[in-house]
């Protein structure tokens, strides 16, 4: 078999797609190429396009289309596997790859390694080490917002908040085969031309929302996140990256330059020039633990989703107080900006809460009491299931000494006695900030009997305050 790259000229579909259809068996068969020569095809005269772009062999229906063909169409096929939101950039590293460094050297990204390994970094520098020969990521986007809270059970300190995006099944879950259904249909454009894919949702070392930017989803916010000017910023991104050359007049507009005017003359940019953040820095202002440096720079080791999500030890004392319920993520930095205003409620039944209130904000009670195999079973299908036990009670502990009511205190003497020293130190925290006789008591008991050198520190602490 010929060894085809991928960029077929208009006599190479003819020529292999003649081929194809002499060895259907089959008539009513249609078979499609893409060549990106003809990129504006879709542009040109209704008759010269017809007779370029299909005939009849054998019965079989042999299309080639061009590059306008095919973006319209990995938009249809985007949508229908329900994505929101879909552009294609050239796959060249992130212009923003020096903050990006500058970020790891100031060791803003904490107890996440895996951000700052040399091979990982090398994947960020050149997509070629990810994907040899890779020229093009397809950026897709899918909203998740539900349903807005009440205040009443968002600011009910007896809750645990839950961050939007893990209310309902894992995004990952959701998202990757999807992707996966996208990154087959993109190879059936140029079949027998050998088209590599590689499909990643969140965990790619690769700076996603850099890469989203460029393909003309969104803009860049003050708080980091990728803000869709008509749609908000809550929404998740994920990427095919793809040896096939695939570009986009909208986002490289010098590709039109030199083409006939008459040709283009009905296109009309579909991406308006993006807004910005302006004067705005409501999110900067509203982060509870002050974790903006500046503008568009995220401090990871203070941000309550880093805190409770990605950190596995102890919780740094002095940030505690300011976590309030949160105990799986955070939200404020998105919810207090202005363009949220405009996010809708996704259409994705998998995102939705299966127990409305108690899935976005349990009963911190209920949280303390899990054991291994009730929170196995309870967040099985939730991205939750990630931290594991350990991490959300540790997360609960602190929300409930945030929530300071005696009503926690028997939940949380129970705790003295986990297996886990960070469980036991972080209710230690939690019985400190609550105080009276019962927690006190306890404390005083689990002082002589308490072996572990860092929940030996939590208690000392307290004796430290007396
Ligand atoms: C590590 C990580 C985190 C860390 C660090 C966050 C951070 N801001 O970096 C923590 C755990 C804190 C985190 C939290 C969240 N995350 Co997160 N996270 C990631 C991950 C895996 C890598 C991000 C990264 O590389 N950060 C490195 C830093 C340096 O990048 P950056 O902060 O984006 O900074 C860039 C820009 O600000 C730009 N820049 C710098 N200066 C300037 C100046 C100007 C003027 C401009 C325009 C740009 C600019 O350059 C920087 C480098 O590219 C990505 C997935 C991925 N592979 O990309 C998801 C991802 C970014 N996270 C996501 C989500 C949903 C969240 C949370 C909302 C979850 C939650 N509710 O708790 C929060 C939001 C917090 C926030 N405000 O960012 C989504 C974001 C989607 C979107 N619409 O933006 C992603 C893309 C995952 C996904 N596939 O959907 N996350
Ligand atoms: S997610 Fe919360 S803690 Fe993190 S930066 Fe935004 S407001 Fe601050
Ligand atoms: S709150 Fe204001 S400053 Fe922050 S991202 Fe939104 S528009 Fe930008």
């Amino acid at each position: 078999m010929a060894n085809y790259n991928t960029q077929l000229t208009i006599d190479d579909c003819l020529k292999i797609g003649t081929q194809s259809c002499a060895e259907e068996s089959q008539s009513n068969t249609e078979i499609s190429f893409f060549s990106p020569s003809l990129r504006n095809s879709l542009y040109l005269c209704e008759t010269l396009r017809s007779k370029i772009l299909s005939l009849t062999i054998n019965g079989c229906r042999l299309t080639i289309c061009g590059m306008a063909e095919l973006l319209q169409q990995l938009e249809q096929q985007a949508q229908a596997l329900g994505f929101n939101m879909v552009g294609v950039v050239t796959a060249v590293p992130s212009p923003n790859l020096n903050a990006y460094l500058q970020w790891i050297n100031a060791e803003m990204h904490g107890q996440m390694g895996y951000l700052a390994r040399p091979d990982r970094l090398a994947r960020r520098q050149d997509l070629n080490v990810i994907l040899p020969g890779v020229q093009t990521i397809i950026c897709v986007g899918l909203e998740y917002s539900t349903m807005p809270l009440p205040p009443a059970i968002a600011n009910d300190p007896s809750r645990g908040r839950i961050s939007n995006y893990a209310w309902g099944v894992d995004y990952h879950d959701v998202m990757t085969p999807r992707l996966e259904e996208l990154a087959a249909w993109l190879k059936t454009q140029q079949p027998k031309s050998g088209v590599a894919t590689k499909v990643y949702v969140d965990t790619g070392a690769i700076l996603e929302r850099d890469h989203a930017a460029a393909a003309g989803l969104g803009f860049t916010g003050k708080n980091t996140m990728l803000i869709a000017p008509k749609r908000g910023s809550f929404f998740f991104l994920g990427e095919i990256l793809t040896t096939l050359e695939i570009r986009d007049w909208r986002t490289r507009p010098e590709l039109v330059e030199g083409l006939e005017t008459e040709l283009i003359s009905n296109l009309q940019s579909p991406i308006s020039p993006m807004p910005s953040c302006g004067t705005c820095r409501r999110c900067l202002d509203a982060c509870p633990t002050n974790a903006f440096p500046q503008p568009y720079v995220l401090d990871a080791r203070r941000c309550i989703s880093y805190l409770t999500i990605e950190l596995k030890g102890w919780i740094p004392r002095e940030l505690r107080p300011f976590m309030g319920n949160w105990v799986y993520g955070c939200d404020i930095c998105q919810v207090v900006c202005p363009f949220n205003r405009f996010a809708r409620k996704t259409d994705e039944v998998a995102f939705y809460p299966e127990d409305k209130w108690d899935s976005a904000a349990p009963p911190l009670l209920d949280l303390l009491s899990l054991n291994e195999a009730e929170f196995a079973e309870r967040f099985a299908q939730s991205p939750i299931k990630r931290i594991k036990r350990t991490r959300l009670v540790r997360n609960a502990c602190v929300a409930a000494g945030n929530w300071g009511s005696e009503t926690a205190v028997p939940a949380l003497v129970n705790l003295l006695s986990d297996p886990e020293p960070i469980i036991r130190g972080h209710a230690v925290w939690a019985l400190q900030q609550i105080g009276g006789d019962e927690a006190e008591l306890a404390l005083e008991d689990l002082r002589k009997v308490e072996g572990d050198t860092a929940v030996l520190q939590e208690l000392a602490f307290m004796q430290e305050k007396e």
